[in-house]
């Protein structure tokens, strides 16, 4: 060991995992990566894209310094040079169009980047537009919205007490390669493990056998978009065979009534030919998870990435509820993270609820959900002219041109806005489009700090990591950069003292924020700037008293405990009861009862995740590009018999007038009639700076998919389930 070696730990800023991870530090650089065997919520597990933390920080591609557009080439600039040209080209765009002009689109990484989050929101306040798009209307949107009617604030999502449970039902997920979603779940194997090592069953229904079916104690194949027709066929089975049984959720709970009439017409055997399951298993399955002691119901993206999104998340908590498995242990519950959680500030027990459409979108009159438009309207807002056209977009961390529908309607409609600012560590397949593009620090020189996960994990804690490497201090970090654009849309110039400004965003927030406590929270936290200081701040304000200075000292981090039961204190309904029936999910019924006859078309297309790879960005990374190729499209040996496709050949894989080639991996595991294809490929675009990537393009799944194919109640994109055809190439 050299003398100089020291070890360090910190979170990994790359998945929703949160894994606690050790690292080797000697003479400036990282020379070991591993699980930190301490840490209170991971314990030492870690997957493969944890190790390419240090390959990021390598990686030649990755930009250190700001690019400015000039006459149609990307020159370095210094960072003083690049706020200037955004403050002499964004402010007059302002003055002459209003603030609606200039849109932003927050992609996958803000929500793991203290910094991006917590500023972001600054910047979005002080731009002030209502054109505001992001990731979560490709994704986890109808989770939220379900969630939110039910228990009134849009973070307000139970997830599985899984090491307290017997029994499983996963549908629409894939954790063996996602590391889970919208559930912070590390070692999620481990965790499985132990749940059938109890006796207990993982039941997982997906239209492939993923790599959690091949763990599972029973894999159940369904079709592409079926998941609200198999999951109210459960609920109806659940009333028919007089296995609903609130248990103590049900003083809390408002609506019972309205639930068994609205599902009246989804019986198991009506449903059964829409989403591909027998009706007998639906019954089977509805009296497992009645019969089970201690059982919970999780999706994810499979049920949220299509037509009948919202309703679909409803009817999995619906399950849950029905079963009397919310808020017990062993159930789905309430986390109750130490810091930045609605649902721990305020008075407990009721609150405003959620509402949608407070305004609508300008082109299609999309309602706005949780303040944001779809992100598959942004092409038409910019394309549009009229009052309220998108002329300027600031892009955070964001490659929808790969990961959202019709991209290339989209990097059209890029080109035609008079700016564009992205905050984007590479020269990518979206960033390309941008006049600046202004690079964050690397994640080994930056803090960390879990903002919204804590609100998801399947365990409380808190943790903190110190910046592993110094950084280069001429590099400002995202926070700083991301107030100095605020302060540009303000009209106060790019010259301003961001920390001064800091402070006066700070103190105008304690002053709101703490009443009286103000004071002498103000001192306490004095020493600290930027996010260290919102995060001191919400930690003291938080239901624990934490402070940062506590959490920074325990290197495995605070645990907090196992997940404790929430109800009734946690909801923030009008009526402070858990709503099983809101209005607008009624009413959403008629749509999805006048869809139960759709045949299945021949050939559907559905997504698919690796644990080597990470949404659109990490293809660049050694660590993780090496090996078998993956970004194949599987397909069941009967689908490659009767259209002529062989393993290992390439296809085509056609929609309307749009096409892409691929490489065929037949299957088993397939349903037959599905085509899977991982996103967040398609590296062979022009004018990207992502050398490792273009070796192995592949081909990009979103550029097959339209925009105007949406979830009306969330906005969400439907990204899988829709028609295809392939064919084979010579
Ligand atoms: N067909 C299909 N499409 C999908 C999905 C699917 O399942 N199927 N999944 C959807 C989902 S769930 C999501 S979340 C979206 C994700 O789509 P996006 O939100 O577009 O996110 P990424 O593809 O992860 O791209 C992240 C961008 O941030 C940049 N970046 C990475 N780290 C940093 C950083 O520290 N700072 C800054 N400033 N930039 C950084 C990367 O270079 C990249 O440009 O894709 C969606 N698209
Ligand atoms: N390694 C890795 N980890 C990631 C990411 C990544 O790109 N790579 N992305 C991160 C992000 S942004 C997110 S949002 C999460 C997502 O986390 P998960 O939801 O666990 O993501 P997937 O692995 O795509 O699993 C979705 C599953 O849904 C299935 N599916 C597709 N269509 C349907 C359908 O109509 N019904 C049903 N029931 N199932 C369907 C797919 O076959 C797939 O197995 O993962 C996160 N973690
Ligand atoms: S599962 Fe992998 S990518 Fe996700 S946090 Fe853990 S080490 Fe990072
Ligand atoms: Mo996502």
């Amino acid at each position: 060991m050299p003398a100089s070696e020291a070890t360090v730990h910190r979170i990994c800023p790359f998945c929703e995992a949160c894994c606690g991870l050790e690292l080797k530090v000697a003479d400036g650089r990282v020379t070991a990566i591993r699980g930190h065997d301490a840490d209170v919520l991971s314990a030492g597990y870690m997957c493969p894209k944890g190790v390419a933390l240090r390959d990021l920080h390598d990686d030649p591609d990755r930009l250190r310094r700001p690019l400015i557009r000039r006459g149609g080439q990307f020159v370095e600039a210094g960072w003083d040079e690049a706020f200037a040209e955004i403050d002499r080209r964004l402010p007059p765009l302002i003055g002459a169009h209003g603030r609606n002009a200039v849109a932003t689109v927050l992609g996958n990484p803000t929500a793991h980047k203290a910094g991006l989050l917590l500023y972001g929101a600054r910047l979005g306040r002080a731009l002030g537009s209502q054109n505001v798009f992001s990731a979560s209307t490709l994704d986890q949107m109808p989770r939220q919205l379900a969630a939110g009617l039910m228990y009134g604030h849009w973070l307000s999502i139970p997830v599985p007490d899984i090491d307290r449970s017997d029994y499983l039902l996963v549908i629409g997920a894939n954790p063996l390669a996602s590391n889970g979603s919208m559930w912070t779940v590390p070692d999620f194997r481990g965790r499985a493990r132990a749940l059938q090592a109890r006796g207990g069953r993982l039941v997982v229904v997906d239209p492939r056998r993923t790599e959690t079916a091949d763990v599972a104690d029973r894999h159940l194949f369904i079709r592409p978009g079926g998941d609200v027709f198999f999951l109210l066929g459960l609920v109806h089975a659940l009333f028919d065979e007089d296995l609903v049984r609130l248990g103590r959720a049900g003083a809390c709970v408002a609506g019972l009534d309205q639930v068994r009439p609205a599902v009246a017409g989804f019986a198991p055997e009506a449903v059964a030919a829409r989403c591909g399951i027998a009706a007998a298993d639906i019954r089977g399955l509805a009296r497992e998870l009645a019969a089970a002691p201690r059982a919970a119901v999780y999706g994810r993206i499979g049920t949220c990435t299509q037509e009948y999104g919202t309703l679909a998340n409803w009817a999995i908590d619906l399950l849950n509820v029905l079963t009397g498995r919310l808020d017990e242990e062993g159930g789905i519950m309430f986390p109750k993270a130490p810091a930045f959680a609605a649902n721990t500030a305020g008075a407990p027990g009721s609150g405003c609820g959620v509402t949608t459409g407070r305004r609508r979108s300008r082109v299609s009159g999309a309602p706005e959900v949780f303040g944001e438009f779809p992100l598959t309207c942004l092409a038409e807002e910019i394309e549009t002219p009229g009052d309220g056209q998108v002329r300027a977009l600031i892009a955070i961390a964001a490659n929808p041109v790969l990961s959202a529908p019709n991209g290339a309607r989209l990097a059209a409609a890029l080109d035609r806005l008079d700016f564009m600012v992205s905050l984007d560590i590479y020269l990518n397949e979206t960033s390309r489009h941008a006049d600046v593009i202004l690079p964050g620090l690397s994640p080994l020189e930056d803090i960390h700090y879990d903002v919204p996960f804590p609100q998801l994990a399947c365990r409380n804690y808190a943790r903190f990591s110190e910046a592993t490497l110094p950084r280069d201090p001429d590099r400002p970090a995202e926070w700083e950069t991301l107030l100095r654009l605020a302060a540009i849309v303000e009209g106060r110039g790019a010259g301003i003292d961001v920390h001064a400004y800091d402070d006066e965003l700070f103190n105008a927030e304690l002053g709101r924020l703490a009443g009286d406590r103000a004071a002498a929270i103000a001192d306490a936290v004095a020493p600290r700037r930027g996010p260290e200081r919102l995060i001191d701040l919400a930690l003291r304000q938080g239901p624990y008293g934490l402070t940062l200075d506590a959490v920074r000292k325990a290197p495995g981090g605070i645990d907090l405990g196992p997940l404790s039961p929430r109800l009734p204190e946690v909801l923030r309904t009008p009526s402070g009861m858990v709503e099983l029936a809101p209005p607008p999910l009624l009413a959403d019924l008629a749509r999805a009862a006048a869809d139960l006859g759709r045949p299945a078309p021949d050939l559907v297309i559905i997504g698919r995740r690796h644990v080597r790879s990470n949404n659109s960005w990490m293809h660049n990374l050694p660590v993780l590009a090496k090996g078998p190729f993956r970004c194949t499209a599987m397909v069941h040996p009967a689908d490659a018999g009767r259209l002529g496709l062989t393993d290992g050949g390439r296809a085509r894989i056609a929609r309307a007038d749009r096409a892409i080639e691929v490489m065929v991996e037949v299957s088993d595991a397939m349903m037959p009639g599905v085509v899977s294809l991982p996103h967040g490929w398609g590296h062979d675009l022009p004018g990207i700076r992502l050398g490792l990537a273009a070796q192995r393009p592949g081909a990009n799944l979103n550029a097959l998919l339209d925009e105007d194919l949406r979830d009306p109640l969330s906005g969400n994109a439907v990204l899988g389930g829709v028609e295809v055809t392939m064919q084979p190439l010579g």
